[in-house]
């Protein structure tokens, strides 16, 4: 059995996206008491605090992208910090904040472990170049500046220019996707990016539907896996509190089926939780589902299973 060593990082971003609450999310997830639940199930958790997301005065929108200064910057110091946890040794849980962060997220895992293979769980593609998409929002566009294949598509963004594309567009698969845009679209056909929307969830079953995602992310080689979750993903049912929930999402099994089966894989070495909001949630009882949600989703990628789990020296005492 193997013991995980876990390095937590928050990351209170909230400018890539227009909604206040979600630079809440790390705290909020810590004090549902994730680290502790995390030492109990056997891993070792080291917590490395939250990258701060100073405003940076004046930031002026680029064309129509929001914020770009704050949010490129903050994601520079994220990729550091998320390079110091990997050269630690340790898989890195990084808090959101929202899906901005997988900028810094990604970037940092990759300048020191190299090619990876990125499951992106999301109601959204996340993939809009500055170019093509209709909000302005960095949190839509994160894939963009990630991908070989897009390098050419996507204008140098100011405090943008420290990022290098790190991710090839065949070793990205898709879970969960439901509210696609035109120019999005266009981007994962081109470049034949591997996607599971929910209606492949709905032919195939989730445990096919991973059985695929590892089955394409190794086809060529075994490589280190980024897991970036988006809370959308699941039914607003049971996650209502988020910035943009789309109805007829994944189940709450479906969920954590897909972070039990990637921790199976023992290549799980970086995982994103984000957008979870709790001023989008209407009652206490819809942040609680939430927030509760995405702890049960990363104790899955660290090993805890469903069935129970005991210790290999456990006995049951003798009458
Ligand atoms: N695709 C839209 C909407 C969106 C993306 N991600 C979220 N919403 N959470 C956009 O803004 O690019
Ligand atoms: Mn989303
Ligand atoms: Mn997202």
């Amino acid at each position: 059995c193997l013991r995980h060593s876990v390095g937590i990082v928050g990351a209170p971003f909230n400018r890539g996206q227009p909604r206040d609450g979600v630079e809440s999310g790390p705290d909020l997830i810590r004090a549902a008491g994730l680290l502790q639940k995390l030492t109990q199930q056997g891993c070792a958790v080291k917590d490395y605090g939250n990258v701060t997301c100073d405003d940076v005065p004046a930031d002026e929108p680029f064309g129509c992208v929001k914020n770009p200064r704050t949010v490129g910057r903050a994601n520079e110091q994220l990729s550091h910090t998320v390079a110091t946890v990997k050269r630690e040794g340790k898989t890195c849980v990084v808090l959101g904040g929202d899906h901005s962060l997988a900028i810094g997220s990604i970037h940092g895992h990759a300048s020191v472990q190299g090619q990876l293979g990125v499951v992106w769980v999301d109601a959204h593609a996340d993939i809009n170049t500055p170019l093509t998409t209709p909000t302005g929002n960095i949190h839509g566009q994160p894939m963009s500046y990630l991908i070989h294949e897009l390098h050419s598509k996507v204008p140098v963004v100011p405090n943008f220019s420290w990022i290098k594309p790190c991710v090839s567009a065949r070793d990205i698969v898709y879970i969960g996707l439901r509210d696609v845009d035109l120019g999005e679209h266009y981007i994962l056909k081109h470049l034949g990016i591997k996607m599971f929307s929910i209606t492949e969830v709905d032919r195939l079953g989730i445990a096919k539907v991973m059985e695929e995602t590892c089955d394409h992310i190794f086809s060529q080689v075994q490589k280190p896996v980024h897991l970036s979750y988006d809370i959308d993903a699941l039914d607003p049912t049971v996650c209502p509190a988020t910035g943009t929930p789309v109805v007829g999402g994944l189940t709450y099994r479906e969920g954590v089926y897909i972070t039990e089966h990637i921790c199976q894989t023992g290549l799980l070495s970086a995982v994103d939780m984000v957008e979870v909001n709790p001023k989008c949630g209407r009652t206490d009882h819809e942040v609680k589902s939430t927030v509760n949600a995405a702890v049960d989703l990363i104790l899955g990628c660290f090993g805890r299973v469903r069935e129970g789990s005991h210790p290999s020296d456990y006995c049951i005492s003798q009458p």
